[in-house]
This record gives C-alpha cells, sequence and structure tokens, in this order.
C-alpha cells in the first residue's frame, strides 16, 4: 500500500505552516505502508496542479492531505469538499477568487472517501483531541480536498482520500494570546502517523 501526504507551504503573513512541519517528520514506512511526503504551494492554480503532479506520479492508494486551521482545537478531518472557491484572503500567488466554482462542470461536492469517523475514534483513543468537521471552507484546502477527489473518482476510483486540519502550533498561539488553541508538533506528528495507520485500514 502506498500513500501520498501533503502539506502546505506557510502563507497570510505565517513563518511556518504546521501542516508541512508535521508532514515532513513523518517515517517514509509506517506499517508496511509507503509514505511519500510533498509540500503543496497555498495557492489556487499552482497548488492543483502540485497536486495533481503528485498524484500522476505516484498514484496512491491512499491520500491523505493536511493543512492549518488556525484557532481550531485538536486534529478536524473532513468530510467534503465542495465545489466553492471564496478567498477572504489572496493566496500566495495574490489570486482571490470570489463565488467561483473549483471546475465549472463538476458536481456540488465529494464526501471524503477515508474512513473519518474511525480515523477520529482510533485518534481520541490514542488521546489525541480530534473530531469531524463539516466544512473544509472555501479557500486553497477545500479547493485541494475537491480537486482530489474530484481526480479519483475519475482517475483511482478504489483508491480513497481525505483532509486533516491541524491547528496551530504552540509557537504560533503564543504570538497571538492567551486563549488561542494549540497542539505541539510531537503531538502532530504522531497523531499523523496514527492517521496514516487508521487511512490504511479497510473499514470506510
Ligand atoms: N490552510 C489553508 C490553506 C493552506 C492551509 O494550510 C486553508 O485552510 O484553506
Amino acid at each position: 500500500m502506498n500513500i501520498l501526504v501533503t502539506g502546505f507551504e506557510p502563507f497570510g503573513g505565517e513563518a511556518v505552516n504546521p501542516s508541512w512541519e508535521a508532514v515532513r517528520r513523518l517515517p517514509a514506512h509506517i506499517d508496511g505502508v509507503t509514505v511519500t511526503t510533498v509540500q503543496l504551494p497555498t495557492a489556487f492554480q499552482r497548488g492543483e496542479q502540485a497536486l495533481l503532479r503528485a498524484l500522476e506520479d505516484c498514484r496512491p492508494e491512499r491520500v491523505l492531505c493536511v493543512g492549518l486551521a488556525g484557532g481550531r482545537k485538536g486534529f478536524t478531518l473532513e468530510r467534503v469538499g465542495i465545489n466553492l472557491r471564496d478567498a477572504r484572503i489572496p493566496d500566495n500567488d495574490g489570486f482571490q477568487p470570489e463565488d467561483r466554482p473549483v471546475r465549472p462542470d463538476g458536481p456540488a461536492a465529494y464526501f471524503a472517501t477515508l474512513p473519518v469517523k474511525d480515523m477520529v475514534l482510533g485518534l481520541n483513543r490514542a488521546d489525541i483531541p480530534a473530531a469531524v468537521s463539516y466544512s473544509a471552507g472555501t479557500y486553497v484546502c477545500n479547493d485541494i480536498l475537491y480537486t482530489l477527489l474530484d481526480w479519483q473518482a475519475r482517475e483511482m476510483p478504489d483508491a480513497r482520500g481525505g483532509f486533516v486540519h491541524l491547528p496551530y502550533t504552540r509557537e504560533q498561539a503564543a504570538a497571538k494570546g492567551a486563549d488561542v488553541p494549540w497542539m505541539s508538533l510531537d503531538e502532530m506528528v504522531r497523531g499523523l502517523e496514527l492517521a496514516v495507520r487508521l487511512a490504511s485500514g479497510e473499514s470506510r
């Protein structure tokens, strides 16, 4: 089994993106699963292009995309990607689409095909705070999830894909005040290793 795990480059004025910091620390093999990691630009067009290139290159049986959702607590496992781009801030290329589709001819939404609820349960059992989320937003992360699921539906219908949002790191949160939720990078890496195991299991 092979899994592609992606993280994003920093955006929105942050110096780091914990998604890539955690993803790049993953081992190359987890329980016999080969792990390929790729950093995606936080830009609608280049992000999609980089994802599609990685998908064509490795044709992975499982894909877990990872991003930052600053302000959220714990891991949030996204259930759905929607056909909408509505950016609150410009992406890293200065592009700020409003009320546009990801794919003009695509369906309104795709559900994640990874076992989202089982993954949340497994993470919780290992003391990693995690919950299901029913919105990945309308920025680059949602775009990547939609693009991933759209590609898999057409090109590799037996493959499964999904998305995890991570909170700020301790350092990022501390710079913003006392009430901002955070998770240590070590815990994120431990949680992602487990998420890879759970994503590679057979139950849906
Ligand atoms: N988070 C943003 C895009 C990149 C990232 O890490 C989002 O939630 O859309």
